[in-house]
C-alpha cells in the first residue's frame, strides 16, 4: 500500500436535518479530501445532499474563523482584532464573575440551538450549572408547534420505516419539499410513485418535490387546519371511514364529527381558495386509497394556528384507520430512538430562568426584570439570520455589555459579539448522533484536527471553568472514553468499536409505528378530543380552525397596506443560515412572484424590487412564475447581510404559535415596488 494513500472513515452528518447521513470521508496528511454518501449504511444507501459534498470547501474556505476575535470597532461594523485564548478567556471571565456578582446568574442569557446535533453538546450545561443558573429561552424555531401537536393526539411522534412508503398506493405530501430537505425519504416516494402509487401536493406554491403529483392543491396560507376538517367532515358524511378503528383505538369521535359539521366543502373551498372540484378530487383519491401514508411537512406549522393545524391533519389519518400497518401512516418525523443520558452532569442549580420564549427573543430580551439579562453568550445558532424581527433583535442585543458568539464563521451574529471564538467543524470532534428522520444512532468521529486555533465547545468550557475554580471532572476532554461513558449511561447495546462499523438501533425500534396500537396519551388512544390540549394551552380540546396572524381577514388594517403573504422556505443548498456563505453555494436572493401580481405593480423579470412592511425592507431579485398563486410571494430563508446583504428574517413579525411555543415565520404580510 502506497503510504500517503488518503485512508477511508466512516462518520455521520450531524447538521439539523432529516437525513442524519451516514459519510464516508477520505482523509489524507491530515485532511478531509473527499466526502460522499456510505454506501453500506441502511440509513442513506451513498446519498448525500450538495451540502454534504461541499463540507471541504466549508471546513478550509476562507470564510472559516481560525482565531478568538475582540471587537475594536462599532457592534455590527465588521472591525475585529485577532486575540489569544488566554486574552479572550479573561475578558469573558472578569465580566461574567462581576455581573454574576452584581446581578446574579440570571443576568446571562445562554442561547443556543441545534446546528449540530449530538449529547456532547451538552457540555455547556457542565458549565453554566457551575456558573450557578442562567436564563434561556424555550419552545422553538423549528417544529416544536407539531411536535406538541402529534404527542397530544398520538402520544408519540414516529412513523414507519421511510422504505415502506414503497408500499403505498397513494401518498399525499402535505406542507412539506422532501426533494429539498429530505431527500432519503423523497428518494422512495419517487420509486413508490414509478411503482404506481398516486401522488398528492399540499402547497401553497408548486415545490420541487410534486412534480410528479396527480394532483395539486394551493390552499391560501395557513388554512390547512381548515382543509382538513372539511375533508373529515366529506369522509365522515360519505361513510368513507374505518369504524371498527375508530371504535376501538380513538377517543372524542362523536364531538369530533359534530365539529366538523361546520366544514362544509363549500364554505372551505372559500375560506381555503381551493376550487370545490379539487377538495373532491381528493376525497375520491383516498376513496379508492383508504390507506395511505400521509406526510406532512413543517410549512403547515409556521403559523399562530400551527398545533390545531397539525392536530387536524394528523387526525384524517386516524379516520380512514391509515395507521399502524404497511404502506400507510401519518409521517411528520421519526423519534424512536433513545435518549442519550450526558453522564457529566452537575447538579441542576434553582436559579435556572426559563423564561424567553425563542420566538419571541427579539421583543422579550430586554424586557427581563430582577435581573435584566446583560449578557449572552451564543453557539451554535444564527439568531442575526434565523430569527424573526432581527431588527428589534439587534436592537435588543446592542444593548448588552457583552455579547460571546462561538461558532465557525463571521456570521451577522458573529459580528454583533464582542468576542468571538472559533469552533470547530464536525470532522473535528467526536459525538454520538440521534436525528428525527430516522432512529439510528450513528457515531461522529473527529478525522482531522481542528485547523488554527479552533477549538470545541468542551475545550472553551473547560478553559473557563478552570478560571471560575470548577470542578473539571464534570468538563472532560472530548474523547472516545466520553463516548463510551454516554454509550454505557444510556443503556445502549453497542460500544465505540461496534459504532465505527455501523450504526446503532433499539431492539423496541417498530418498522412500522404503532404496530402494536399502543398510544401513549392519557386515554391511551388516539384523541380526537384531546383534553390535555385545553389544559396545557388554554385551547379547545377540538382542533378548531382559526384564522392565523397578519392576514386578509385576521388584520384588514395590516392587510390593506401590505397585502402579498410571505412564505420563505428551506433551501437546497443551505442549511437554515449555514452554507450560505460558501462561495461556490452562492446565489443571487430572488423573490417569486406571480405574472398578475407582478402586472399590477408594473414589475419585469428579473428586475431588482423592494420588498417591505413596517418591520423592515430589503432589495431582491423577481422571479415572475405561476408557481405561485397571486397574493403570495415566496422565497427561502438564510441569506444573510454579510454574504447577501439582505436578511428575509428583518420582515418577519415574532408570533408565537398556539401550542409548543412554536415560531409563526409565515404569519407575514408584505408589499412589493419596482425600485
Ligand atoms: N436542504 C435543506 N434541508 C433541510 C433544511 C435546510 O435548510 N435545507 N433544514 C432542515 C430543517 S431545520 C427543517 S425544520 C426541515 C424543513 O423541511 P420542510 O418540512 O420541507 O419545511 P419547509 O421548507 O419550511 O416547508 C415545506 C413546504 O411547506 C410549504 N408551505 C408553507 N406554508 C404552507 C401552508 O400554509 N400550507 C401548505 N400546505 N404548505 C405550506 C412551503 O411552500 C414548502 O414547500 O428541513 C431540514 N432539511
Ligand atoms: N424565515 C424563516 N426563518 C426560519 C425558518 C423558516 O422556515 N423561515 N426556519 C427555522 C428553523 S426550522 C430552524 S431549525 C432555525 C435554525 O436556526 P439556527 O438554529 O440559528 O441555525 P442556523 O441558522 O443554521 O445557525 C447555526 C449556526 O451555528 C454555527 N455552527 C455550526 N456548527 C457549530 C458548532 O459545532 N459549534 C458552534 N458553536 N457553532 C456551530 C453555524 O455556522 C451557524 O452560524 O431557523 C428558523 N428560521
Ligand atoms: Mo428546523
Amino acid at each position: 500500500m502506497t503510504k500517503n494513500r488518503p485512508l477511508v472513515h466512516f462518520t455521520v452528518c450531524p447538521k439539523d436535518c432529516f437525513g442524519s447521513c451516514s459519510l464516508e470521508v477520505e482523509v489524507g496528511k491530515g485532511k478531509v479530501i473527499k466526502v460522499r454518501g456510505n454506501c453500506n449504511s441502511p440509513v442513506n444507501q451513498g446519498r448525500i445532499c450538495v451540502k454534504g459534498k461541499n463540507y471541504p470547501n466549508m471546513v478550509y474556505g476562507p470564510e472559516r474563523l481560525l482565531y478568538p476575535l475582540q471587537r475594536i470597532g462599532k457592534r455590527g461594523k465588521d472591525k475585529f482584532k485577532r486575540i489569544s485564548w488566554e486574552r479572550a478567556l479573561d475578558i469573558i471571565y472578569e465580566k461574567l464573575k462581576k455581573l454574576r456578582e452584581q446581578y446574579g446568574p440570571e443576568s446571562v442569557l445562554y442561547y443556543n440551538r441545534f446546528a449540530n446535533l449530538g449529547v456532547v453538546k451538552n457540555c455547556a450545561y457542565s458549565f453554566w450549572y457551575q456558573f450557578g443558573g442562567f436564563t434561556s429561552t424555550y419552545g422553538g424555531l423549528c417544529d416544536s408547534a407539531a411536535q406538541e401537536a402529534i404527542i397530544l393526539t398520538y402520544g408519540e411522534v414516529k412513523h414507519n420505516k421511510i422504505s415502506d412508503l414503497e408500499n403505498s398506493k397513494l401518498i399525499i405530501l402535505w406542507g412539506s419539499n422532501p426533494a429539498y430537505t429530505n431527500i432519503h425519504l423523497m428518494h422512495h416516494v419517487n420509486k413508490a410513485v414509478d411503482k404506481g402509487a398516486k401522488l398528492i401536493t399540499i402547497d401553497i406554491r408548486e415545490n420541487e418535490s410534486g412534480s410528479k403529483s396527480n394532483l395539486y392543491l394551493n390552499p391560501r396560507p395557513g388554512t390547512d387546519g381548515c382543509l382538513a376538517l372539511g375533508i373529515a367532515n366529506q369522509l365522515i358524511e360519505s361513510n368513507l371511514i374505518d369504524d371498527n378503528f375508530i371504535d376501538q383505538h380513538t377517543f372524542g369521535f362523536a364531538e369530533f364529527k359534530e365539529l366538523v359539521k361546520n366544514y362544509p366543502l363549500d364554505k372551505v373551498s372559500d375560506t381555503t381558495e381551493i376550487p370545490l372540484h379539487k377538495i373532491k378530487s381528493i376525497i375520491n383519491y383516498i376513496k379508492e386509497s383508504p390507506e395511505y401514508a400521509l406526510v406532512c411537512g413543517m410549512g403547515v406549522q409556521r403559523y399562530t394556528n400551527a398545533g390545531q393545524t397539525v392536530r387536524a391533519i394528523s387526525l384524517l389519518s386516524a379516520l380512514t384507520g391509515s395507521i399502524g400497518k404497511k404502506g400507510c401512516g401519518f409521517y411528520f418525523s421519526d423519534r424512536q430512538a433513545p435518549k442519550l443520558n450526558w453522564p457529566f452532569s452537575p447538579p441542576k442549580p434553582e436559579r435556572i430562568r426559563n423564561s424567553i420564549p425563542v420566538a419571541k427573543l427579539a421583543s422579550e430580551l430586554d424586557n427581563q426584570a430582577a435581573p435584566p439579562v446583560k449578557a449572552v453568550w451564543i453557539e451554535q445558532a444564527n439568531p442575526m439570520t434565523s430569527n424573526p424581527n432581527i431588527n428589534l433583535l439587534a436592537r435588543a442585543i446592542n444593548q448588552l455589555d457583552l455579547i460571546v458568539v462561538a461558532d465557525l464563521f463571521l456570521t451577522d451574529t458573529a459580528r454583533m459579539a464582542d468576542i468571538v471564538l472559533p469552533a470547530t467543524s464536525m470532522f473535528e470532534y467526536y459525538d454520538l448522533i440521534t436525528g428525527y428522520g430516522h432512529s439510528y444512532i450513528q457515531l461522529q468521529q473527529k478525522l482531522i484536527e481542528p485547523p488554527g486555533e479552533c477549538k470545541h465547545e468542551s475545550e472553551m468550557y473547560r478553559l473557563l471553568g478552570k478560571k471560575f475554580g470548577f470542578n473539571l471532572d464534570y468538563l472532560p476532554e472530548n474523547n472516545l472514553s466520553v463516548i463510551e461513558k454516554v454509550i454505557s449511561n444510556s443503556n445502549l447495546n453497542t460500544d465505540v468499536d461496534k459504532l465505527k462499523e455501523k450504526p446503532y438501533l433499539h431492539s423496541n425500534y417498530q418498522e412500522i409505528a404503532f404496530s402494536d396500537l399502543k398510544f401513549n396519551t392519557p386515554t391511551q388512544k388516539i384523541e380526537f378530543f384531546s383534553r390535555q390540549t385545553e389544559d396545557k394551552w388554554g385551547e379547545t380540546p377540538l382542533p378548531v380552525y382559526r384564522e392565523s396572524a397578519e392576514n386578509k381577514y385576521s388584520s384588514p388594517e395590516i392587510y390593506n397596506k401590505f397585502p402579498l403573504s410571505l412564505i420563505s422556505s428551506h433551501a437546497l443548498n443551505k442549511m437554515n443560515s449555514q452554507f450560505s456563505d460558501i462561495s461556490i453555494l452562492k446565489e443571487e436572493p430572488f423573490i417569486w412572484i406571480n405574472p398578475d401580481d407582478a402586472k399590477n405593480r408594473g414589475i419585469n423579470d428579473g428586475e431588482k424590487v423592494e420588498v417591505y412592511n413596517e418591520r423592515g425592507s430589503l432589495i431582491l431579485k423577481t422571479i415572475i412564475t405561476k408557481k405561485v398563486p397571486s397574493g403570495i410571494v415566496h422565497t427561502y430563508f438564510g441569506w444573510w447581510y454579510g454574504t447577501h446583504q439582505v436578511n428575509i428574517n428583518e420582515l418577519i413579525g415574532d408570533y408565537i404559535s398556539d401550542m409548543g411555543h412554536g415560531t409563526a415565520f409565515h404569519s407575514c404580510l408584505v408589499e412589493i415596488q419596482k425600485v
